[in-house]
């Protein structure tokens, strides 16, 4: 039974995303009155309601999206508003439809996008994996996050060659080391009001950490948003270099660690944008011409698949000029395709900088 005091919350809730006419979440798109009244006495057996799933949405009416899965159950419990949102995001990705099986493909097809040197300050390529047997952040309790951070730290202690790093807890970490690490582009931001809302910041920062390399070119999130981002990047526009880093330690990572995956939904994450490969391949990039106008940037990134992000990544502002752009897509294609959109939509890009110039 859902509790009356749930209840109340949920009805408000739903009143207040009916009010907010500019609110353009996909929440607000596709929680229409049946599919609430549909879904607002579900529970799953981790007792997640659809105020889990909505809440941050509600919260936030700037969301993009709005809505995240308390726990893995939550995407089949909630299907009636996690489907339509999912084809949306990941344009077509219909009910009935599978996620194709994992391909990191032929990685010499891919190379450097910008050999000059013109454009890109830096490329990355990030998944995310949640570790078997555990849910996502709002189900986890305290003694959860200290015992996965034991299971990844004792896992990672193994990698070896340019994999090999040390584990930085954020418990202890100093606010000078963790701000630099920020500001750098390495470590995930602190209160992000967006996983604050959706319940997924209890406990911070106990579990939290940064694993990486000395070149700071191989690097993995712990407890974030998911259980874990496995994160490669560098100076420059050589994806190919980036990806290939990737791919080892993900294949390598997988060997040691048990992470969940769906027979349809592909690798499992908190939030449905991050679903199947879960990769996000992106550059920082100049594009002074084509970015006189954001408005206008994001719909050519769009015809090419692409997303545009601020320089400290989503929901920010870019800095000198500075966009993030990626491929929106992370569902319904393999990692490679995921990859390779990216790589072809960015030379497309560079190609029309170059002409308006
Ligand atoms: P995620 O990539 O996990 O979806 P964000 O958009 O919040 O999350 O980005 C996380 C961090 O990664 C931010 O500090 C952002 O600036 C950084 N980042 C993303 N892409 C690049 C890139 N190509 N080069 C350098 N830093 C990057
Ligand atoms: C939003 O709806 O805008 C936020 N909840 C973020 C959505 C996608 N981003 C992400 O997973 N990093």
């Amino acid at each position: 039974m859902v509790d009356a005091a749930v209840h109340e919350k949920l009805e408000a809730g739903f009143q207040k995303l009916q009010d907010a006419t500019d609110c353009k979440s996909l929440l607000k798109k596709f929680l229409t009155r049946d599919v609430f009244d549909k879904l607002k006495d579900v529970k799953t057996s981790f007792g997640s309601t659809l105020l889990d799933v909505v809440q941050s949405g509600v919260e936030n009416l700037d969301s993009g999206v709005g809505v995240y899965a308390p726990d893995a159950e939550s995407y089949s419990a909630f299907a009636d508003l996690f489907d339509p949102i999912i084809c949306d995001y990941h344009t077509g990705f219909k009910p009935g439809d599978k996620h194709p099986p994992r391909d990191f493909g032929d990685i010499e097809t891919l190379g450097n996008l910008d050999p000059e040197g013109a454009f890109i300050v830096s490329t990355r390529v990030r998944c995310g994996r949640s570790l078997a047997g555990y849910a996502f952040n709002p189900c986890l309790t305290e003694a959860n996050y200290k015992e996965m951070e034991e299971k990844v730290v004792a896992s990672l202690s193994c990698l070896e060659g340019e994999l090999k790093g040390t584990y930085y807890p954020l418990t202890g970490m100093t606010k000078e080391v963790q701000q630099q690490l920020i500001d750098d582009h390495f470590l995930f931001k602190e209160g992000d009001r967006f996983l604050q809302a959706a319940n997924a910041c209890r406990y911070w920062p106990t579990g939290r950490g940064i694993y990486h390399n000395v070149d700071k070119t191989f690097l993995i999130w712990c407890n974030e948003e998911d259980h874990l981002r496995i994160i490669s990047m560098q100076k420059g526009g050589d994806l190919k270099a980036v990806y290939a880093r990737l791919v080892n330690a993900v294949n390598d990572i997988e060997k040691r660690i048990p992470f969940s995956h769906h027979d349809r939904f592909g690798f499992l994450t908190f939030c449905p944008t991050n679903l199947g490969t879960t990769i996000r391949a992106s550059v920082h990039i100049q594009l002074p011409k084509l970015a006189a106008d954001r408005t206008k940037l994001e719909e050519t990134a769009g015809k090419y698949n692409l997303q545009v992000r601020g320089t400290a990544g989503e929901h920010t502002e870019a800095e000198g000029g500075i966009y993030d752009i990626s491929n929106k897509r992370r569902m319904g294609l393999t990692e490679y395709q995921a990859v390779k959109e990216m790589y072809d939509g960015l030379q497309e890009l560079i190609r029309l900088e170059k002409e308006a110039s």
